[in-house]
């Protein structure tokens, strides 16, 4: 497929190159510092043509037993006993070295994940690399971070990684448990896999000793396993609300320490005060950022009802601008459906959604005829009862409910199983405080949507799952922490 076969919003097509650099055909398990071969492969594809980019190795449990055996042999004989400062200048060779390579990890995300490359080269890539400086900073400084404890890494840790932003998240869980003293055993998604084995390539550059990051690939029973296996210390899942509660069960009187980021449903609540043009860029971005696969998403707008008409026509009329598309071209604001998978999900809610009552509108531009794609979708009329208000379509589909109060947007906001995050849109600095205090979210945003930084904490309530990754509190779960 060639880029002139993606649409490109009436621009001349401004694909990024992706021949200065290789994506092997075969992939196998990064174990103890050596590539190990699997008796399995499966194939990883890109969703944006549906050809198969790569093999990669299945880690079944004789592997799975590998990789958290040559964790624990690191753990022992080196990483806990390597002086805190040294482990720090591990952690900032791997992110100079992530951004020596920026440009390659940029082009594998988009190939491997369908997402613009817009997206994995300004958010993406920056943000792993600002995850791996901030946590080698604090390597030898978790005594000033936990003062009057005494501070002990864990152990061995088992991390579960999802589809939506496969080297970020992988980034998240890998630069806080080094930093702490901890190994790693790392199981990236089964359709994304790719980031994570490249990371392993920068791994063995910056000589990092053996086991102490291991990448196993597979499938949910490679991760099963994974979370499963006796000698794990600690698991670290993000992903799914249901595999999460699985995981929950599973390490339920074992002792092992867990952190789960799970799902979520924000509410993206705009007043009649708010800077509306900001506010309308905003909604874009906080349900159309990565084609909706975002676990802090802003799926539900709620808008006061006297600015309700304006403000979806002003959406409607920037949504008509939004250029689905190739996404390794530079115009694309809106790439390829990860999987078959989720677009079938999507669809099958989408149709719920308009079977249940509400109305659905989407822009008049059309999408390619090859690969996996949705078109940017926006449901009015919806009811707090609706599927597509009550559950994540992690998709890119926006669900609109109107209030006339503070109280009734709060009421109608925090009417969900999720409390991951939310978004409030005022000129009132009184009225940020009462909905930020109100919302019952791990991270709200006022007057801007989709923030991210290293040092600040991220996690949710409710069904969105249990600790915070990211900021000190992050780093407390990757401790042993004796008072
Ligand atoms: P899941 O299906 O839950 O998969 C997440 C990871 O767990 C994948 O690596 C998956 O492997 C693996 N897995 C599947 N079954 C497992 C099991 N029984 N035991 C252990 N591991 C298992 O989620 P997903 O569809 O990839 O990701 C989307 C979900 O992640 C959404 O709900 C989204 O909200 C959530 N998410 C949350 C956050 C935060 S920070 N809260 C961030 C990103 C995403 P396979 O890939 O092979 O299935």
């Amino acid at each position: 497929m060639s880029a002139n076969d993606f649409l490109s919003g009436g621009f001349a097509p401004a694909p990024e190159s992706a021949d200065h650099f290789k994506i092997k055909k075969n992939y196998d398990l990064y174990i103890g510092g050596k590539w190990v071969k699997a008796a399995k492969r499966f194939k990883t594809t890109n969703p944006a043509t549906g050809e198969v980019i790569s093999q990669v190795a299945l880690a079944e449990k004789k592997e799975v037993n590998l990789a958290v055996k040559a964790a624990r042999k690191a753990y022992d004989e080196t990483w806990s006993k390597m002086p805190a400062a040294e482990r720090g200048k591990y952690l900032f060779r791997i992110a100079r070295l992530l951004q020596e390579r920026a440009r390659e990890f940029a082009v594998t995300e988009t190939i491997d994940g369908g997402k613009p490359i817009r997206e994995s080269r300004d958010v993406d890539v920056p943000l792993a690399a600002a995850h791996f400086f901030y946590h080698a900073g604090w390597a030898d400084k978790l005594d000033y971070a936990f003062p009057g404890a005494k501070v002990a890494p864990l152990g061995v840790v088992a991390q579960v990684i999802p589809w939506n932003f496969p080297l970020l998240m992988a980034a998240w869980k890998i630069a806080p448990a080094l930093a702490c003293g901890n190994t790693v055993v790392l199981k990236p998604a089964e359709t994304t896999p790719l980031t994570a084995l490249k990371l392993a390539e920068l791994f063995d550059d910056a000589g990092l000793p053996p086991g102490v990051v291991n990448i196993i690939t597979g499938a949910g029973e490679t991760g099963q396993a994974l979370v499963e296996h006796p000698d794990v210390n600690k698991v670290a899942f993000t992903g799914s609300t249901a595999v999460g509660k699985a995981i929950r069960r599973s390490v339920a009187g074992t002792g092992k320490k867990f952190t789960l980021e799970l799902g979520g449903k924000a509410a993206n609540i705009v007043f009649e005060d708010a800077p509306i043009n900001e506010a309308v860029e905003g909604i874009v971005n906080g349900i159309f950022f990565n084609q909706g696969h975002v676990c802090c998403a802003g799926s539900r707008l709620f808008v006061q009802e006297s600015i309700a008409v304006k403000v979806i026509k002003k959406l409607q009329k920037r949504m008509e601008t939004l250029v689905v598309g190739n996404p390794l071209d530079k115009n694309t604001d809106i790439g390829a459906i990860n999987s078959v998978e989720q677009l079938e999900r999507i669809k099958t809610l989408v149709k719920a959604g308009q079977d249940e009552g509400a109305c659905l509108w989407q822009p008049s531009g059309g999408v390619p005829r090859k690969g996996n794609w949705f078109k940017p979708t926006l449901f009015t009329e919806c009811a707090q009862s609706h599927r597509i208000v009550q559950e994540e379509i992690f998709g890119p589909v926006l669900a609109i409910q109107t209030f006339r109060t503070p109280q009734e947007a709060l009421t109608k906001a925090n009417n969900t199983p999720y409390g991951l995050s939310g978004g409030v849109w005022t000129d009132k600095g009184s009225k940020i405080f009462k909905m930020t205090t109100g919302l019952n979210a791990g991270v709200v945003w006022a007057n801007t949507f989709n923030k991210f930084d290293p040092t600040s904490p991220f996690g949710g309530f409710k069904e969105s799952g249990i600790g915070r990754e990211g900021g000190v509190h992050g780093l407390s779960a990757y401790c042993d922490l004796k008072i």
